[in-house]
């Protein structure tokens, strides 16, 4: 192995979360070095030994302060940010889920990370929308009948 083998990059797993309420979906806007400044789902990186419902049960509390319920797959897609401040190839899974107390309300719990968690119409989506879910909205794609 040579020095450049070392630090090649390699492809991660992430999970996202379609948590859906009503007619809505929750959305943050991002501070990251992938995707910065686009509306994008709650998730983050699947850690050694989780289920895909574990992360995305935690990931959402973690980013949100929401418990949810319902969590199942929906579908994994291939996402590669080449172009982006540090370049990344995720594995993305897709979940979705409800809220185990449809009154709560989202908390900003990484303030670093987002600048706020809001609900929007699936109909009346926000822009910029992070590339990924951008492309599944282009496509067609609906969480609600899936
Ligand atoms: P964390 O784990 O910080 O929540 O990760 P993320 O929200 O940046 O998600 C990583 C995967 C995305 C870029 C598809
Ligand atoms: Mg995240």
């Amino acid at each position: 192995m040579n020095g450049q083998d070392a630090v090649a990059p390699v492809p991660r797993v992430a999970v996202v979360v379609f948590l859906l309420k009503g007619r809505s979906v929750l959305l943050g806007l991002r501070r990251s070095s992938v995707g910065n400044s686009t509306f994008a789902l709650p998730g983050g990186h699947l850690e050694f030994g989780e289920s895909f419902e574990e992360c995305a049960i935690r990931e959402v509390k973690e980013e949100t302060g929401l418990e949810i319920t319902k969590t199942e797959f929906i579908m994994v897609t291939n996402n590669v940010f080449l172009d982006e401040p540090k370049p990344s190839h995720y594995v993305t899974i897709s979940m979705r889920a409800e809220l185990a107390d449809p009154e709560e309300e989202p908390k900003n719990m990484e303030p670093n990370k987002c600048d706020g968690w809001d609900w929007y119409e699936w109909g009346n989506l926000p822009k910029p929308l992070f590339g990924p879910l951008d492309k599944l909205v282009n496509e067609g794609f609906n969480p609600f009948s899936t």
